[in-house]
C-alpha cells in the first residue's frame, strides 16, 4: 500500500467526535458535558477500537477464507505499553483523533497520560514480543500471537526514603480495559494433576482425574501500520468449571468447592517478576501448561475446520517459541496427537516436530529452566510419560551415532540424573524443534559452542541459525520522537522509510550539512528539556541539558553491570571533590540516569539501586558539584517512561560482562534517537558498532574469548583489589568511609567484587574510563558529537523488527504475506 500523510477531513473529524461521544453517553453511561479526562480517554479509546475490530474482522475472515499457512508467537510475555497513540497513528488518525478531541474541549496529550502501560512482561523478551507482533501485522503476515492475561502485570515500583525498591502490584485492569474484547464462548478446560491408566498395546493412554479450570480468550486487536492487516493477540484468563459437577456440591462440600474456584483463578492472576533468573515454582508451571494447552486446542480447532489430515498440519501451522517457557506445548502436541486423534507416536512425532521452532535467549546458566521430576510428574503424569518416551528415542538415535558415548548421552539427556532428578527444557525444546535460533550473532555462536554444542554436533548445523532481534521504527520512533519523525520525513520527502528502515541511510551524507545538524540538535535538545521537565516536577530534581545525557535503562542485573556505571560516577564525584575551582572548569557535565526493576528476591541488584538513589542523594545536593554532576534513578521504569528518556538521551550505556547479553534492544531505541553506543563488545552491540562504524561508538572491556580466562584468575589466582584497578579501590574505600550513608550496607555487593569478581567489574573498570574520557573529548565538540549522533541514527536501518520479522519468516517459517485486499 502507498503511504500517504494524512489528511485530515472536516467529515471524518466529526465522524471521530460524534463516535466519541456516542461512548460517552451510551457505552460509559455518562454525560458529555462535565466529563474528566479518564472517561474521555476511554471514549477515545472505545472508538479506537471500534475502527480496530473492522480491520481485526476483515482480517480474519480473509485469513479463514484463504486459509494461509499461520505462524503463532508464544510468549509468556507480553510487553506492550500503551496503545491509543500507536493504533492512532497505525491507523493515520492521529491528526484526526487529536483534533476531534480538540474539538470535545480536551488536550490530546493529555487523554494519552491516563493510559495505563499494559506490562504483561518483565524486560526485553516481553518487549521483542510487542514489537514483532507490530511487525508481523505490518509485513501482512499471518500471525497470532498466544500468552497470559495475568491480573497484575509487573510490579510497581516504589522507592524509599532510604533507597530500597519497594513492590506493590499493578492492578492494571481495574479501570477496565478497552483494548480486549471477552471471548466468554472461546474457552477450553486444562487439566492438573490426576492419574494415566495405559491403553494396552497402543501407544495410548487416559489421563483423568485431578482438577479441571477453564481458559478463556481475551483478544487484543494489533494494527499494522498503514495496512489493514490487523493481528491479534490471545490472552488466556484461568477460569473454574462451575455448576455442573454435583458432586462437588453434595454432603456439605460447599466452602471446598468455592475454595477450589478459587484457586483457579489465581492461576492467570499475576506475573512472575523474575527476569534471567529461574525459581521453579509450581503455580509457574501451571500458567504455562495452561496457556500452551489453550493455545494448542485452539489453533487445532481451527485446523480441523480445513478437514485435512494430521500430517498436513505442517503445512498451515508453524510456532515460534519464545524462549523455553511453551516448551510444554511440544508434549502437549503430542498428547493430543496420540491420545485424544489416535495418531501413531511415530506419526505424531513427525508432524510434531515439524511445527515447532525455539529462540533462546541467555547462555546464563541461574536461567534455564529445569523442572525438578516430581513436582512435574504430580502435576502433568501423562507429560512426563510422554517425555521419557522423546527421551528414549531421542538417546537411543545419539548412541547410533556416537557408540559408547555414555558422557554425551548423559549431557544431552533432556532428564538430569540426581536427588531430585530435573527435566531440562532447553533440551526438550531443542529435540522438538525444526531450527533453534540466537537473537544476535555473537549470541548465536556462543550458544553453537558452548550450552547447545552437542546438539549441533547431533542435529547439523543447519538446524541452528541466528536473527539478530529488532525493534519497531513506529513506537520506537515515530511515536516516542515526532519531531525526529518528521524531520526524517521531510528530508526524504516520503515517509516509506517507516516500514523500509534502510532508507534512512539516504540521509547519512546529512551529517556534513551544518543546517541538518543544527536542526537535529535542537530536536535533542527539545527532547532533552522535556525530559529535564519530567525530572523536576516528578523528582525534584534540576538537570543541565547542556550536560551530557548518559541512560542505561534496563533490569538490574549483575551482568548488565549497573556497578560499573555508578562506580564510574563516583570516580567522578570524588575527582570533581579533590579539583580547585580552576580545575573544575574544565570537567564535562554529566547526568547519568539510571531506570530499571530488580527482581523483588535479587538482594544483590536492589542493593545496587539503593546505592545509585544515595549516590544521587549525596552528588545532587553538594555545593562543589554544582552543575558538573547530577545522579537520576527514574523509579517505575516502564515502556511509556521508555518513550521520554530514549529519545532524550546522549549515550547509550551498554556495558554487560562480553559474552552475557543475548542481544539488548534498548541499545537498538537509542541508537536509533541518536544516542552514542558506550558499550562493551557483546550482544548486538556488534554488529550495531559495525553498521555505525567503529569511530562512531565507544567500545571497550575484555572480549567474549577472554572472559573465562579472567574469571579463572580472579577465582584461583587473585591479585588484590587495588592492583586489578587502583580507581576501583579508590571508590570502594569511599563507599566504606560512609561517603554515601553507612558502608557496611553495600558488603554483600563489594565483597564480592574483592574475592572473585565473576563478572569482570574490576578488570574492565581501567577500559571504561577510558571510554568515558573519550565521551568526554568528544562532547566538547558539539558539531563532531552531533556528526557521530546523526551517523548513529541513521545506520540503524538494519534493527527493525520489520527485518527480524522477515528473516523468521523466510529462512525459519517459510510463510509469506497475505494483505487483506482493498474493498
Ligand atoms: C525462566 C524465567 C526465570 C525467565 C524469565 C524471563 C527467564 C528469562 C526471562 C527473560 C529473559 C530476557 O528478557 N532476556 C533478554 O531477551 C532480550 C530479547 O531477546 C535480549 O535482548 C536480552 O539480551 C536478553 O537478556
Amino acid at each position: 500500500t502507498a503511504l500517504k500523510a494524512e489528511h485530515v477531513d472536516k467529515e471524518d473529524t466529526q465522524a471521530v467526535a460524534n463516535s466519541v461521544v456516542r461512548h460517552v453517553t451510551t457505552t460509559l453511561a455518562r454525560q458529555a458535558a462535565n466529563l474528566d479526562d479518564i472517561a474521555a480517554y476511554q471514549a477515545t479509546a472505545l472508538s479506537v477500537k471500534d475502527q480496530l475490530l473492522k480491520r481485526w474482522n476483515e482480517t480474519t475472515t480473509y485469513h479463514t477464507k484463504h486459509a494461509p499457512k499461520r505462524v503463532y508467537y508464544f510468549s509468556i510475555e507480553w510487553l506492550m505499553g500503551r496503545s491509543l497513540d500507536n493504533a492512532v497513528l497505525n491507523l493515520d488518525m492521529r491528526n484526526t483523533y487529536e483534533t476531534a478531541t480538540q474539538k470535545l474541549g480536551f488536550n490530546f496529550e493529555d487523554l494519552l497520560n491516563e493510559e495505563r502501560d499494559a506490562a504483561l512482561g518483565n524486560g526485553g523478551l516481553g518487549r521483542l514480543a510487542a514489537c514483532y507482533i507490530d511487525s508481523m501485522a505490518t509485513l501482512n503476515l499471518p500471525g497470532w500471537g498466544y500468552g497470559l492475561r495475568y491480573s497484575y502485570g509487573i510490579f510497581k515500583q516504589l522507592i524509599s526514603n532510604t533507597g530500597e525498591q519497594l513492590e506493590a502490584p499493578d492492578p492494571w485492569l481495574d479501570r477496565e480495559n478497552p483494548w480486549e474484547i471477552a471471548r466468554i464462548d472461546v474457552s477450553y478446560p486444562i487439566r492438573f494433576y490426576g492419574r494415566v491408566e495405559s491403553i494396552p498395546n497402543t501407544s495410548r493412554a487416559i489421563w483423568s482425574g485431578g482438577t479441571e479450570c477453564l481458559a478463556v480468550a481475551y483478544d487484543v486487536p494489533v494494527p499494522g501500520f498503514a495496512t489493514k492487516n490487523t493481528a491479534n493477540l490471545r490472552l488466556w484468563a484461568s477460569r473454574p468449571i462451575q455448576g455442573f459437577d454435583l458432586n462437588s456440591f453434595n454432603a456439605g462440600n460447599y466452602e471446598a468447592s468455592v475454595q477450589s474456584s478459587s484457586d483457579a483463578e489465581n492461576i492467570t492472576r499475576v506475573l512472575y517478576p523474575n527476569d534471567n533468573m529461574y525459581a521453579g515454582k509450581e503455580l509457574r508451571l501451571k500458567q504455562q501448561y495452561l496457556w500452551c494447552s489453550a493455545s494448542l486446542q485452539d489453533i487445532l480447532r481451527r485446523y480441523q475446520k480445513l478437514d485435512l489430515s494430521w500430517e498436513q498440519l505442517p503445512d498451515y501451522v508453524v510456532i515460534q517459541m519464545n524462549d523455553t517457557h511453551p516448551t510444554i506445548s511440544i508434549v502437549e502436541l503430542m498428547r493430543i496427537l496420540i491420545d485424544e486423534e489416535e495418531v501413531p507416536y511415530d506419526v505424531a512425532w513427525k508432524i510434531t516436530t515439524k511445527v515447532f521452532a525455539y529462540t533462546n535467549h541467555t547462555v546464563l546458566p541461574e536461567a534455564l529452566e529445569k523442572w525438578p521430576l516430581p513436582l512435574f510428574e504430580n502435576l502433568l503424569p501423562r507429560h512426563l510419560q510422554l517425555i521419557y518416551q522423546i527421551n528414549l528415542n531421542f538417546l537411543n538415535d545419539v548412541a547410533k551415532r556416537f557408540p559408547g558415548d555414555m558422557d554425551r548421552i548423559r549431557r544431552m539427556s533432556i532428564i538430569e540424573e540426581g536427588t531430585p532428578k530435573f527435566v531440562r527444557m532447553a533440551h526438550l525444546a531443542i529435540v522438538g524443534s525444526f531450527k533453534v535460533n540466537g537473537v544476535a550473532e555473537l549470541h548465536s555462536q556462543l550458544l553453537q559452542s558452548t550450552i547447545f554444542r552437542d546438539f549441533v554436533e547431533f542435529k547439523g548445523r543447519d538446524s541452528f541459525t541466528n536473527v539478530t532481534n529488532g525493534i519497531t521504527p513506529r513506537r520506537w520512533l515515530l511515536q516516542c520522537n515526532p519531531r525526529l519523525a518528521q524531520l526524517i520525513t521531510d528530508t526524504l520527502g516520503s515517509e516509506h522509510w517507516l516500514v523500509h528502515l534502510k532508507q534512512i541511510a539516504q540521509l547519512l551524507p546529512m551529517a556534513d550539512n551544518a543546517q541538518f545538524r543544527a536542526a537535529f540538535r535542537e530536536i535533542k535538545n527539545e527532547n532533552k528539556t522535556r525530559l529535564a521537565e519530567v525530572l523536576a516536577s516528578e523528582l525534584n530534581i534540576q538537570v543541565d541539558i547542556d550536560s551530557v545525557f548518559t541512560c542505561q535503562i534496563k533490569r538490574l542485573h549483575e551482568y548488565k553491570r549497573q556497578t560499573l556505571n555508578i562506580f564510574g560516577v563516583i570516580l567522578r564525584y570524588l575527582q570533581i571533590k579533590k579539583a580547585t575551582p580552576e580545575e573544575r572548569k574544565k570537567f564535562v557535565k554529566h547526568t547519568a540516569i539510571f531506570a530499571g526493576k530488580a527482581a523483588p528476591g535479587y538482594y544483590i541488584a536492589k542493593l545496587v539501586i539503593r546505592l545509585i538513589v544515595n549516590v544521587s542523594k549525596i552528588v545532587n545536593n553538594d555545593p562543589d558539584v554544582g552543575h558538573l554532576l547530577r545522579v537520576v534513578f527514574i523509579p517505575d521504569y516502564s515502556v511509556s517512561v521508555a518513550e521520554v528518556l530514549v529519545p532524550a538521551a546522549d549515550v547509550s550505556v551498554q556495558i554487560s560482562t562480553a559474552g552475557t547479553e543475548a542481544s539488548g534492544t534498548s541499545n537498538m531505541k537509542l541508537g536509533l534517537n541518536g544516542a552514542l553506543l558506550l558499550g562493551t563488545v557483546d550482544g548486538a552491540n556488534i554488529e550495531i558498532a559495525e553498521d555505525v562504524g567503529e569511530e562512531n561508538a565507544f567500545l571497550f572491556g575484555h572480549l567474549a574469548a577472554d572472559v573465562d580466562a579472567v574469571r579463572y584468575a580472579n577465582s584461583y589466582n587473585p591479585t588484590p583489589l587495588a592492583e586489578r584497578s587502583p580507581e576501583l579501590a579508590e571508590v570502594f574505600k569511599a563507599i566504606e568511609a560512609n561517603t554515601f550513608g553507612d558502608g557496611h550496607i553495600y558488603e554483600p555487593l563489594l565483597k564480592p567484587i574483592y574475592d572473585n569478581d565473576y563478572y569482570l567489574v574490576s578488570n574492565d573498570f581501567g577500559s571504561y574510563l577510558a571510554a568515558e574520557r573519550l565521551v568526554d573529548e568528544l562532547w566538547r565538540d558539539q558539531e563532531e558529537w552531533t556528526k557521530k549522533s546523526i551517523r548513529t541514527a541513521f545506520s540503524m536501518g538494519d534493527f527493525t523488527s520489520d527485518r527480524s520479522i522477515q528473516d523468521y519468516a523466510d529462512s525459519i517459517w517459510s510463510i509469506e504475506p497475505d494483505p487483506v485486499p482493498e474493498n
